[in-house]
């Protein structure tokens, strides 16, 4: 019996056309949008013959060479799946094509990939205690320290200079100049924390870079996991396109940025604005339980959130300027409000950063 789909027939055609296209031919089921993620669109499915798939539309426009996604992917998807060796911490596994193809197209042009359900599991919003904090950083340490024995050579950039904090500040920049809509004169204190922020950032966020030595996932946030739903435990990590060379303090430090605040990274009044010192002190020696930092590296970790908090500040102020053409807003003002979030943030971090 066919169950009812949560989707519109439209969506749920494509779908199909694209499970047809990983050879899985039983009709769908239910499918269910899953949220979250700013970039690409993923559904839940589950077809007729109970088979469970995790089914996204790949954005283009941001991952404009797909095909490094695919290749990074593939050889990641083999590390953790191929050769029966078990990690602690896995990432769901792709389907693949006739042709062996990890990603799949719709005479539309669109470009998907599906994976199995990882069964009993979601993605978390944000970090509830410290418990589950240092959980979620073992999780990406373990990922970034399992990278390591990634056979073959550096991963590809998929994107380029993605955490590269001189030239987010110079886009910043551009969008100012260009000035798109005329948001800029209604924005000046952001722009000017902005800019404070990033002179004193700049000279740590350099030193990060510097130590851009491994595959990293560069977009650990615990809504990048899957947790189990009975015991909160960290099974699988996903959201796995940005994941290319780069510092494990950069994970550290989304990690940090993405859950040390007591508020939503998008909230409007930042006047309940806490960071929790016991999280991020958590996170850390949750990360470093399970991924060992260098020596030049360590002295970084008090600066890894707070960088963090700015790059992500400079870009959403910058997409802002653009008219939100990178990261989907839902209401007027989204990425304003998500900018000053993370400069309010950086700031605390600083602020209260020599307790750790
Ligand atoms: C994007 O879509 P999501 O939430 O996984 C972005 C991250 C930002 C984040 C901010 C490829 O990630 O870099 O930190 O939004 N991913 C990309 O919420 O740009
Ligand atoms: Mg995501």
């Amino acid at each position: 019996m066919v169950a009812t789909t949560d989707v519109a027939s439209a969506t749920s055609e494509r779908l199909r056309g694209v499970l047809r296209a990983y050879q899985v031919d039983s009709p769908i089921a239910a499918a269910v949008p899953l949220g979250g993620g700013h970039i690409h669109r993923t559904w839940s499915v589950t077809t007729a013959d109970a088979g469970g798939y995790v089914v996204q539309e790949l954005n283009s426009q941001v991952f404009g060479d797909l095909s490094a996604c695919e290749e990074n992917i593939r050889r990641i998807d083999d590390l953790f799946h191929v050769g029966g060796q078990q990690h602690e911490i896995t990432i769901p596994r792709h389907l693949r094509t006739e042709t062996d193809g990890l990603h799949a197209s719709l005479p539309d042009g669109s470009t998907w990939r599906a994976t199995h359900r990882v069964e009993r599991c979601s993605a978390p919003h944000d970090v509830v205690d410290a418990d589950e904090a240092a959980d979620a950083a073992r999780a990406f340490g373990r990922f970034a320290s399992v990278l390591r024995i990634l056979p073959g050579g550096p991963l590809r950039a998929t994107i380029p200079r993605f955490h590269d904090f001189g030239w987010r500040v110079d886009q910043l920049g551009e969008a100012l100049l260009a000035d798109r809509l005329g948001r800029a004169s209604g924005i000046r204190r952001e722009l000017g924390d902005a800019a404070t922020l990033a002179d004193e950032l700049r000279g740590p966020a350099k030193a990060i870079a510097a130590n851009a030595t491994h595959a990293v996932h560069n977009d650990a946030k615990v809504a990048n996991l899957l947790c189990d739903r009975a015991t909160g435990a960290a099974r699988a990590v996903v959201d796995l396109d940005t994941t290319m060379p780069g510092s494990a303090l950069v994970d550290l430090g989304e990690l940090i940025r993405s859950g040390a605040s007591n508020v939503a990274e998008d909230a409007h009044d930042l006047e309940p604005m806490e960071v929790r010192r016991a999280v991020i002190n958590a996170l850390i020696d949750g990360f470093r339980g399970a991924y060992e930092f260098g020596t030049t590296e360590t002295p970084l970790i008090r600066y890894a959130g707070p960088v963090l908090a700015v790059e992500n500040g400079m870009r959403f102020l910058a997409d802002h300027l653009n008219g939100d053409t990178y990261f989907r807003v839902e209401r007027a003002g989204q990425n304003l409000d998500r900018a000053r979030t993370q400069f309010r943030l950086a700031v605390e971090l600083l602020r209260t950063g020599d307790v750790v």
